[in-house]
């Protein structure tokens, strides 16, 4: 029996038996057996089956021609390397080292999760996951800004006889299913975090042991807090302050996880807001105790040697320029639709002669002066780690596939037609990720795994937590409009799979399933088509990650610390047209 691991930029990572087709894994300590829509239906979305040059097909080994006169033509720094998150697996990373050894320019940052990412960091000093175990283990788990029946449905089952409060703006599967769930105006993460920490205070029902022994700066967190008023905070929350209440007397009584997610962050203070809910959760002393701590999108990179790993000029992720550049190489990535700000990518690609790397025809493709088509997942080899759970996941060459290219074998090519020298084989690569891993019956664990993380020490440069004591936030809560929200569809994969195209509002703006509405932001325009939801608040519309249209309106900027796309900060006004 042959096995094999979801390649998707998803938490759950799931291991996946080949029979007559792809089946769960029912030994998977986590994932146990069932796979996603996602995965029960990629056979049903065509692999690109022919490389393209101006819109017709071409041999694989003209389009490497071409692109070789062309890389051979142009500066190295005029070209940019701008490789997405399609497919998970570490070996995407391989073309890194052409492109930097040939001079490209490459990116820095993501579109995803660096903000989280820094505001942990700063407070621990290391993103460990936390692992499934401790997640079992506790007896109340808030879901902070993560839609777990969507994007994490592997957990559910760990969730089973837990009290579980739901933290989100929309009234998601789980939040129907919680105990508690807290409606909170978008955006005021951090405000519900610093208020649930004034009541811990008031009620002085903080771990002063763990406090003292294990953190800094606890004061300087404290008289931060206090700068909040209370009535014009929980105001602005917009939730019942019983429920506050509520919750933090929860929190003080139970072995608590917090799962935080994607959504509080897609913000420019996305990095204190995550830090914000730390710091919480360090003053009631979740961290380092069994059945307690915060799991968020978990940094697989901590103690990893990683062989594909390389220096290289870098620009900003979220805010790359296409247009800067006379080559736009794209590999794993849906930019047209995925980036923020379409127009200006869409702009920025017609001036660049674009080649895009990748499996599907997808919108960039169409666009694209060249398409070079990438082997799957099935066809050839490769490994994955988790950002949800401690586990590393194999993914071994299963199928052949003549019409097309892994990211291996191109760039062996690459490396000979510039003749350049160094690049190891491909099992060397891959041997040095698992020689890396912890050995757990049949699977690996990551290795930086801790059973119950933080137990010894953070890993700050004391050693101790370190408290967030200011946030810069200029955000205009009072602008006209409605919050956009923008988290991930059940049936897609950001751009991949099956998309929903339809702009969600709440029924007090009376309009109805169908009509059609012009919807604009300080950034831009497009037309929707409305869906009617009840699970929203008032004061917010929803487009999903992969709606064609929804980038058009989001800012092409980054958070405070110029790491993360922010694709929240930003208010826009619906008008019907139809
Ligand atoms: N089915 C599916 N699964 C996926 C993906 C996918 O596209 N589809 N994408 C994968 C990727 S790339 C990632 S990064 C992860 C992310 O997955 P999640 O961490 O679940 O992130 P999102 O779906 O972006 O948003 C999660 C929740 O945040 C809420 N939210 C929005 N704004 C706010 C806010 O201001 N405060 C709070 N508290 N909540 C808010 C949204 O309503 C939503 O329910 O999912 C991965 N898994
Ligand atoms: N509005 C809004 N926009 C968002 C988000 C949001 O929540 N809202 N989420 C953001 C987040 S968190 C993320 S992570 C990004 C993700 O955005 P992207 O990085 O663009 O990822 P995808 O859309 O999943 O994949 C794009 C392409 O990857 C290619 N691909 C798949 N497998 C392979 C492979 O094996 N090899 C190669 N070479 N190519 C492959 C396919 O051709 C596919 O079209 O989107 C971001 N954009
Ligand atoms: S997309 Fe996520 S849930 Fe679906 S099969 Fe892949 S890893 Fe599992
Ligand atoms: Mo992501």
């Amino acid at each position: 029996m042959k096995k094999t691991t979801c390649p998707l930029d998803c938490y759950d990572a799931c291991s996946i038996v080949l029979e007559d087709k792809l089946r769960g894994d029912k030994d998977h300590p986590v994932t146990k057996g069932h796979l996603c829509y996602k995965m029960n239906h990629y056979h049903n979305f065509p692999q690109l089956d022919s490389a393209y040059y101006k819109g017709e097909k071409i041999s694989l080994s003209d389009a490497l021609d071409i692109l070789e006169e062309r890389l051979k033509k142009c500066e190295p720094k005029k070209v940019l390397h701008f490789r997405g998150s399609g497919n998970f697996g570490k070996m995407q990373a391989i073309t890194d080292l052409f492109f930097a050894k040939y001079g490209a320019v490459l990116t820095v940052g993501s579109l995803c999760d660096a903000a989280g990412q820094l505001g942990i960091e700063e407070g621990r000093g290391k993103n460990l996951i936390l692992p499934t175990t401790q997640i079992q283990k506790s007896e109340l788990v808030i879901v902070w800004g993560r839609n777990i029946t969507s994007t994490n449905s592997h957990i559910l089952p760990f969730l089973n006889g837990k009290t579980v409060v739901v933290i989100d703006p929309v009234k998601t599967d789980i939040a129907k299913k919680a105990a508690m769930h807290l409606q909170i105006r978008p955006r005021t993460d951090l405000e519900l975090a610093c208020m649930l920490a004034r009541f811990v205070y008031m009620q002085n029902a903080e771990d002063e042991n763990f406090i003292e022994d294990r953190t800094e700066d606890y004061e300087f967190f404290a008289d931060f807090i206090k700068t909040y008023r209370i009535v014009s905070t929980v105001d602005k929350i917009g939730v019942d302050i019983l429920d506050i209440a509520t919750l933090a007397e929860l929190m003080q009584s139970m072995k608590t996880v917090i799962l935080v997610g994607n959504g509080v962050q897609k913000y420019s203070h996305g990095t204190e807001v995550v830090r914000m809910i730390d710091s919480l959760a360090a003053m009631l002393g979740l961290f380092g105790k069994e059945g307690c701590g915060v799991g968020f999108l978990g940094d697989t990179s901590v103690e990893l040697n990683d062989p594909l790993k390389v220096e290289a000029k870098r620009v900003q992720k979220a805010v790359a320029d296409f247009g800067e550049f006379d080559i736009s190489f794209i590999q794993g990535s849906n930019p047209v639709i995925t980036m923020p700000n379409s127009k200006r990518v869409i702009e920025g690609l017609e001036k660049s002669f674009t080649v895009v790397f990748g499996i599907y025809m997808d919108e960039t493709a169409k666009m694209a002066d060249l398409v070079i088509p990438a082997k799957n997942f099935l066809q050839k080899n490769d490994i994955r780690f988790s950002y949800g759970h401690e586990y590393v996941g194999i993914m071994p060459k299963i199928e052949d596939n003549q019409n097309a290219i892994s990211e291996y074998e191109f760039t062996k090519e690459m490396f000979k037609r510039f003749g350049f020298d160094g690049l190891k084989s491909e099992e060397e690569y891959i041997k040095e990720y698992e020689k890396q891993l912890m050995k757990d019956g049949e699977y690996y664990k990551l290795p930086s795994f801790e059973d119950i993380p933080y137990s010894e020490e953070f890993y700050t440069d004391a050693g101790l937590f370190c408290f967030i004591d200011e946030v810069e936030d200029e955000f205009n809560h009072e602008e006209e409009g409605f919050y956009l929200i923008t988290p991930k569809c059940k049936t897609s994969l950001n751009s991949q799979f099956k998309r929903d195209n339809f702009l969600y509002v709440h029924p007090s703006t009376l309009l109805k399933d169908g009509d059609k509405v012009l919807v604009t932001s300080s950034y831009g325009e497009a037309e929707f088509e409305v869906r009617v939801k009840e699970e929203l608040r008032e004061d917010s519309v929803l487009a999903y990650s992969g709606n064609e249209k929804v980038n058009f309106l989001t800012p092409p900027k980054t958070d405070n610390y110029g790491n993360n796309a922010v694709f929240q900060e930003v208010k826009v006004k619906i008008r019907k047209v139809g």
